[in-house]
């Protein structure tokens, strides 16, 4: 998807002009993959923009660096500061946010400790990740070749941008093929997400997902997902799922922050119930949007207003 440039980029600490955002080619990240980020999304609501769930998206970087023991040299609260004033300074309502934190310039070799850390942040608009047309009435996706990592290979917990070399490999396959995207299966075969997203179905009127122990990346838009569909009045089940199971289901749908809430109505050329959103889907899509947007009172804390 093309990159639509705004005015400046959050850079160690500075905003820097967009065009000036610039590292060394032989910064250690690039050759290793030292990296981890996250995805955040801004909505526009009544009160200006708001970030979803902004300072939980910045707990996950730490996280996801502590499994690396990389050291950001920043706060979390700083972060989170900075992540609003980038998007203030390039007057962004509804964009797209990442926080990249990787290790830059100044050893080689693959021990990424000795190579100093930098943070950077950038905001841009982004839509509809899969499409609109996808939005509404669902995307055509495959089960990929290619499987997701032992745990104890690479940890899916952690947001790192080398890890992601996998998710390419998928996502280049289902593209290759047809297909707008890939459903990765863990290393015992069950289902475990989508490249960048993860996985739902819904059966019977029961929402059902794959565990953490499926090798997944906790998803905070899963876990917004989770609860809504309980407070809808849904029962929720995290378990295990097999191939067959979503060939089955009466519907099926992804989550992410770049993908939203997003319907799927083809998996490995067999129609998904209907063949096109299915109402649980849509109801969980509409009250998640009404969420981020800041509509909902109940799930007030989730919306991270940028002008507070
Ligand atoms: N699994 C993976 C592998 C993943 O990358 C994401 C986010 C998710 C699940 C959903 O997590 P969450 O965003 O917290 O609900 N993928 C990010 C990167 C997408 C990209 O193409 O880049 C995202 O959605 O921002």
């Amino acid at each position: 998807m093309p990159i639509q440039p705004v005015e400046k980029i959050w850079m160690d600490g500075e905003l820097v002009d967009w065009d000036q955002a610039r590292i060394h080619v032989l910064s250690h990240a690039l050759h290793y993959g030292s990296g981890v980020f996250e995805g955040i999304r801004a909505y526009e609501t009544q009160r200006g923009a708001a970030v979803f769930r902004l300072t939980d998206h910045i707990r996950r970087l730490f996280r996801s660096a502590h499994i690396y023991m990389t050291e950001i040299p920043f706060s979390p609260d700083r972060l989170v500061d900075a992540v609003k004033q980038t998007i203030r300074a390039n007057g962004l309502r509804a964009c797209y946010v990442r926080p990249l934190v990787f290790h830059g310039y100044g050893e080689m070799g693959l021990n990424p400790l000795p190579a100093p850390v930098n943070v950077i942040i950038a905001a841009w608009p982004w839509g509809a990740y899969l499409g609109d047309d996808a939005l509404e009435n669902g995307a055509r996706v495959r089960v990929s070749t290619w499987r997701r990592p032992d745990p104890n290979v690479l940890p899916a917990a952690a947001k790192a941008t080398g890890q992601y070399i996998n998710s390419g490999l998928a996502k280049v396959e289902a593209i290759k093929a047809g297909y707008e995207d890939a459903i990765m299966l863990s290393p015992e075969g069950t289902v475990a997400e989508g490249t960048g997203e993860n996985l739902f179905i819904v059966r019977d009127g029961v929402v059902i997902t794959p565990p953490e122990s499926a090798g997944i990346l906790l998803g905070i838009t899963r876990d917004s997902v989770m609860r809504i569909a309980r407070d809808l009045g849904y029962e929720l089940v995290e378990r295990k799922l097999n191939r067959s199971d979503l060939y089955t289901a009466d519907e099926v749908f992804f989550t992410g922050t770049a993908a939203e809430v997003c319907p799927i109505r083809e998996i490995d050329d067999r129609a998904i119930g209907a063949g096109t959103r299915g109402p649980v889907t849509k109801e969980i899509q509409q009250t998640f949007y009404a969420a981020a947007k800041g509509e909902l009172p109940q799930y007030d804390s989730w919306v991270e207003y940028v002008d507070e």
